[in-house]
């Protein structure tokens, strides 16, 4: 029987089997078991890192461990991989660049196959991020950096990160597009580069001067991952976020990722009538797991027979 506890003891291979088991067999009695208690046991917070492809996200996420890890922090990655797909070689720096001591229990990095072309996430990335959360302080979760995945992460991160790089535009133009939700925060990565990127940094500032989340403008940063500059600042920024996020605020955020999660995996299963067919069964209510809705409503449909 898997249980947090049993995977807190059984380390990483036990995780893995876990992640396994969710992918594989996620109906099962103990994998379903395992998902509820993770989700009311989620002490860490998910912090989503998305921006263009080529940004430097991978390197941050390496950095990120690095400095979280030297703080006292256990951490686990979530990278989602798109090289398994259509996109092959269309995207650079595609793999996951961390390069964390393997024997360190405190940090376990995983990545997940892109879903579409699309650059959705991974439909296994949401209930992996639940049980990140339950077993490490931070989960990270780098997206591929195109289309639907910069939109999902805010249904499966806490705190997203926007990161640009210097004198791209790409920052102006991904924001302009409406291809992101507004960001907690937002880094300009490769300040190495000198003036370009703190001419960036003024940039994004004033794109998002008027943005709002959560009754917050998100603040606007610079790093290297390279040199570790800004490193600090980072790390204390997202400390000081993930402070404020606790309370209600992480209730909220958690209750609408929990709703996009039954409603996704609703629609999969049952396609658009099907959900619309279970109206309010389909709700999750507060305090619920999304995985116990799911499981109710599937015996809903079930029941019901045929639509
Ligand atoms: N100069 C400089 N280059 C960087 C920095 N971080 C990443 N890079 C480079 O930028 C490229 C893309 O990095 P990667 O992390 O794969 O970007 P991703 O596609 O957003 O994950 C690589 O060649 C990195 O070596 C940095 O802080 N400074
Ligand atoms: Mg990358």
């Amino acid at each position: 029987m898997t249980s947090l506890a049993a995977l807190r003891d059984g380390g990483k291979r036990a995780l893995a089997a876990a992640l396994a088991a969710i992918e594989s067999r996620a109906e099962d009695l103990d994998v379903q078991a395992l998902l509820d208690e993770a989700w009311t046991a989620q002490a860490g917070v998910a912090i989503g890192l998305t921006g263009p492809p080529g940004v430097g996200k991978s390197t941050l996420a390496n950095a990120l461990v690095k400095g979280l890890r030297a703080r006292g922090k256990t951490v686990a990655v979530a990278a989602v991989d798109p090289s398994s797909r259509a996109s092959r070689g269309a995207i650079l720096g595609d793999r996951a660049r961390i390069d964390a001591d393997p024997a360190d229990p405190g940090v376990f990095v995983r990545s997940f196959a892109a879903r579409d072309r699309l650059g959705g996430l991974a439909d296994l990335a949401a209930p992996a991020t639940v049980l990140f959360r339950a077993l490490f302080d931070y989960v990270i979760i780098e997206t591929v950096g195109v289309g639907q995945s910069e939109t999902e992460i805010a249904d499966i991160a806490d705190l997203v990160i926007f990161c640009a790089q210097p004198a791209s535009g790409d920052a102006l133009q991904f924001m302009k597009a409406g291809v992101m939700e507004i960001p907690d925060l937002a880094v300009v990565t490769k300040s190495d580069m000198g003036v370009a990127a703190r001419k960036a940094a003024a940039d994004l500032k004033g794109s998002l001067a008027l943005a709002v989340r959560d009754g917050e403008t998100p603040e606007v940063l610079t790093c290297s991952a390279t040199t570790g500059e800004g490193l600090p600042q980072l790390l204390d920024a997202i400390d000081a976020r993930a402070g404020t996020l606790h309370g209600l605020r992480m209730i909220a955020r958690r209750q609408a990722q929990g709703e996009a999660w039954v409603v996704q995996a609703l629609k999969a299963r049952f396609g658009r009538e099907g959900y619309a067919a279970l109206g309010d069964s389909a709700h999750l209510k507060r305090g619920e797991s999304p995985f116990a809705r799911e499981r109710q409503a599937a015996t809903i449909m079930r029941a019901r027979g045929p639509l």
